[in-house]
């Protein structure tokens, strides 16, 4: 390994963070916005931690150019948000409510007069309630709705904003949603969730082709997704089919149609005892494989899996992935997640550097020529606000030194890497786990809503400003004076 003071990245590297409209605005009942299905879901008792949900969330509508401001002063140079369909349109069609897009417009001015680039994400996951009651994301028609909301967005912003990603994680949406049922909506039918996926590879793919017509030629369109990182436990042929199976159901189902145009050939069988695809028409595939400018990746955690017949019955067996009361992965009920070693975030995630590597090699390989972003990575801890204000968080300072050294290293390997956005600016919601998962490098007091950097987000800012990594050392507090 080079020692750090020789990672350098090239000049025109993008430093960024990520929110997502839900997770910071608040203000969900302003301007006419209307609930979304995380408004439904989080109200709905048991379904997130303490019952907490977004309605005032960070505050981030109200105070938008205090948290522009922030990141210019931390010299970041891009910048991840997501826009919430029910702000744009309420009921998820018809014309656009301008209130909602004109926060969107003083926002992109205001990022864009501080010299950060804006890379918009047009769903992060809050639709329209209207549009769950009329059949959701298993729906057909629901692409279609997408692709009009995409076009009003791109309309509206495309004159300034030339980074457009269309969905953000769309296996989340499909298998959290309704499969597993711990995201929004709550549902727990495998069936839904093939379907729910097939939908959200259409909305992308008319997505990005209603944004480009209505958007200068310049500006780029990409996808966001969580490809997981599957690793078999052995080399047992028992072990190596159930990690064919996790590939094709995290990543393939997506990556398949989006980039070749095709769902994998292995997918079909092993999902037949849930559908037999026939909500698949004559030419959706080709409404899916659209020309993509970059491939955005989000990168947390590996996957350690295996057969069920193979696995040590008292062995540890992972949560991270999605087991508990029902599967996000249909059809797959027979594969076991196995804990992969090492040093776990406050998620329970562990920390493994070597897998983003892995994952921006991999889709080197499958998408020659695209230019890859990390569009999500980061970590959750228990940060501690010492007696001085200060919050220390040696662990994410550690986390985000060995994962951009890794992304540093899979350039010099050949990955087209244009840029990293750090999960996340803020403390937020998040999602089922409410307040009590704290991803931000800049800490949030929720009862103040006061904004306090990290020493990540200091460390963040050098590299940021400098191109390079600086050690990942985090000045220990002042002991506490002795009297
Ligand atoms: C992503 N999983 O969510 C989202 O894009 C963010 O909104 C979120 O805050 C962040 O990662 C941290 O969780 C995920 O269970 C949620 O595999 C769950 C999973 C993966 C990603």
């Amino acid at each position: 390994m080079p020692d750090s003071s020789s990672v350098s990245f090239p000049p025109d590297f993008l430093w960024g963070s990520a929110t997502s409209s839900y997770q910071i605005e608040g203000a969900v009942r302003e301007d006419g916005r209307t609930p979304s299905i995380w408004d439904t879901f989080s109200h709905t008792p048991g379904k997130t931690h303490n019952g907490e949900h977004g309605d005032v969330a960070v505050d981030h509508y109200h105070r938008y150019r205090d948290d522009v401001a922030l990141m210019a002063d931390l010299g970041l140079n891009t910048y991840r948000f997501s826009v919430a369909w029910p702000r744009v349109q309420p009921t998820g069609r018809g014309p656009a409510v301008q209130k909602g897009l004109d926060f969107y417009r003083r926002l992109v001015d205001e990022l864009l007069d501080k010299g950060i680039a804006p890379a918009v994400t047009l769903y992060h996951w809050d639709l329209p309630q209207e549009l769950e009651d009329a059949g959701g994301w298993p729906a057909r028609e629901t692409a279609y709705r997408f692709a009009e909301y995409a076009a009003i967005v791109g309309e509206a912003l495309g004159d300034r904003v030339e980074r457009w990603i269309t969905l953000n994680e769309p296996w989340c949406s499909a298998f959290l949603g309704y499969s597993s049922g711990v995201h929004a909506p709550g549902r727990t039918d495998g069936e839904l969730a093939l379907r729910a996926a097939h939908t959200l590879n259409l909305a992308h793919g008319l997505g990005a082709s209603a944004l480009r017509s209505v958007m200068p030629a310049r500006n780029t369109v990409a996808v966001a997704l969580n490809s997981h990182v599957v690793r078999t436990v052995s080399d047992d042929p028992r072990d190596l089919a159930a990690a064919q199976r996790i590939d094709d159901l995290a990543n393939g189902i997506f990556h398949g149609p989006m980039l070749h145009g095709a769902y994998p050939e292995t997918l079909f069988p092993a999902t037949a005892s849930v559908t037999d695809w026939s909500f698949v028409e004559e030419g959706d595939l080709k409404l899916i494989h659209q020309p993509l400018d970059a491939l955005g990746l989000n990168y947390y955690t590996p996957a350690l899996v295996g057969h069920a017949g193979t696995a040590p019955q008292d062995g540890p067996a992972s949560d991270a992935h999605g087991t508990g009361d029902f599967s996000p992965w249909p059809g797959a009920e027979d594969v076991v997640f196995h804990q992969t070693p090492g040093e776990q975030t406050a998620m329970g995630w562990t920390v493994d550097a070597t897998g983003l590597y892995d994952l921006l090699m991999r889709y080197h390989r499958e998408a020659p020529g695209l230019p890859l972003y990390i569009t999500e990575n980061g970590a959750a801890y228990d940060d501690q606000v010492d007696e001085d204000g200060q919050v220390r968080d040696q662990e994410r300072v550690s986390y985000l030194h060995s994962h951009l050294s890794t992304v540093r290293r899979a350039m010099a390997d050949g990955a087209d890497v244009r840029g990293y956005y750090l999960w996340s600016l803020l403390d937020n919601f998040e999602w089922a786990y409410g307040y009590s998962k704290r991803f931000g490098m800049v800490h949030v007091d929720y009862e103040t809503q006061k904004r306090t950097p990290k020493a990540s987000a200091l460390w963040y800012s050098k590299a940021a400003r400098s191109g390079t990594l600086a050690e990942p050392v985090v000045e220990p507090a002042a002991a506490p004076p002795v009297d």
